[in-house]
């Protein structure tokens, strides 16, 4: 009975072996290949970006459009730590890609008076509380209270 045991239990360990090893090991003429990130569209709409605020995954990208007479320019502080600020040409597309999860608002730099600015949510917004703390004022100040609505949302 023991040893009728024994044999059933080996089987079983060699069943399972068999089963993990086909799972695990990846196939030979495929190699894993990251994924390709897709392209979010933000348009320039009269004085405002649309969608004001996007939520993308780590390693997608941003395209702005229709940007005759905009550009797009990150602030300091209100990007995630570490992040490289940009500041795009005047009435010129742009894409950016973005790998570092958070949220990163954005001015146009001659529109952001009359409030053209947006708002990109990558991943979670880790730095929720950085960009809570910000004592930015005036239109600024409106888009990051968007941005944390629609962080507090998610
Ligand atoms: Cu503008």
């Amino acid at each position: 009975m023991e040893k009728t045991f024994t044999l059933f239990a080996a089987f079983i360990l060699c069943v399972s072996q068999a089963w993990s090893a086909e799972v695990a090991v990846p196939s030979a003429d495929k190699p894993p290949v990251a994924e390709a990130g897709q392209v979010h569209i933000v348009t320039a709409l009269g004085l405002k970006f649309s969608p004001l605020v996007i939520v993308i995954a780590p390693g997608d990208t941003v395209a702005w459009e229709k940007m005759s007479s905009h550009n797009t320019q990150a602030l300091e502080g209100l990007v995630p730590e570490g992040v490289e600020l940009w500041q795009s040409s005047m009435s010129e597309n742009f894409q950016r890609t973005f790998t570092q999860e958070g949220i990163y608002i954005y001015i146009c730099t001659p529109h952001i008076g009359a409030g053209m600015g947006g708002v990109i949510i990558v991943g979670k917004p880790v730095n929720l509380e950085a960009i809570k703390a910000s004592t930015v004022k005036g239109a600024v100040k409106r888009i990051v209270k968007k941005a944390i609505q629609a962080a507090e949302a998610m």
